[in-house]
């Protein structure tokens, strides 16, 4: 079965336990298995300036869940976790999303497979390099060391083994 990578991220509450949390839910969860976790990275906010500082994960899982179904339990843990969908971009509990999903590509009304950010945003980037390394192929777009020269990863800082 291929690797799929989900994002985690929060600067809402306490950041660590929510991911902590989301984590726990994510092992709990019928038909996924969590193979292995990243590092926990502060990062900047993208979006509104005017919202704290966030942290952020990835982890890779193996599923025999579909996409859709797997978005729907990624879903499910956000509002177990009493996520509320604030301004675009804005500050949030914890948020889920699928970053990989194998070399699976999905354009769905609900879900687009790779997540149209991941190529671009140091803080997925960054995460999924440790866990994955440079040479990881996202469809569409190009290795992870190859995306990661394009992007800023001054200000991200690892808070944990
Ligand atoms: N959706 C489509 N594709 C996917 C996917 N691959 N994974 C749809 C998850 N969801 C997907 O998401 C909106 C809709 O996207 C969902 O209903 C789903 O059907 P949302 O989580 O409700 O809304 P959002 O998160 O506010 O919007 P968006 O555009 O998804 O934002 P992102 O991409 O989640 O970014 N800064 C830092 N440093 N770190 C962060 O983690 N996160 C965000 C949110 C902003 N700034 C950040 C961070
Ligand atoms: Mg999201």
């Amino acid at each position: 079965m291929s690797p799929i990578y989900i994002g985690l991220g929060s600067n809402l509450g306490d950041s660590a336990a929510e991911i902590q949390l989301a984590i726990d839910h994510l092992r709990q969860s019928d038909g996924i298995s969590v193979v292995r976790i990243s590092s926990l990275y502060q990062t900047p906010p993208m979006g509104p300036q005017d919202q704290p500082d966030y942290l952020n994960a990835v982890v890779e899982l193996q599923s025999t869940l579909d996409p859709i179904v797997l978005l729907d339990r990624l879903q499910e843990i956000e509002r177990q976790q009493g996520r509320v969908r604030g301004r675009r971009w804005g500050e949030r509990t914890i948020d889920l999303d699928l970053l990989l999903y194998g070399d699976v590509v999905v354009d769905h009304p609900r879900l687009q497979v790779p997540h149209p950010g991941v190529g671009v945003r140091a803080f997925v980037l960054v995460p999924l390099q440790e866990l994955a390394g440079d040479q990881l192929k996202i469809p569409g777009v190009g290795s992870v060391g190859e995306q990661l020269t394009y992007c800023d990863c001054g200000e991200i800082v690892r808070m944990t083994e």
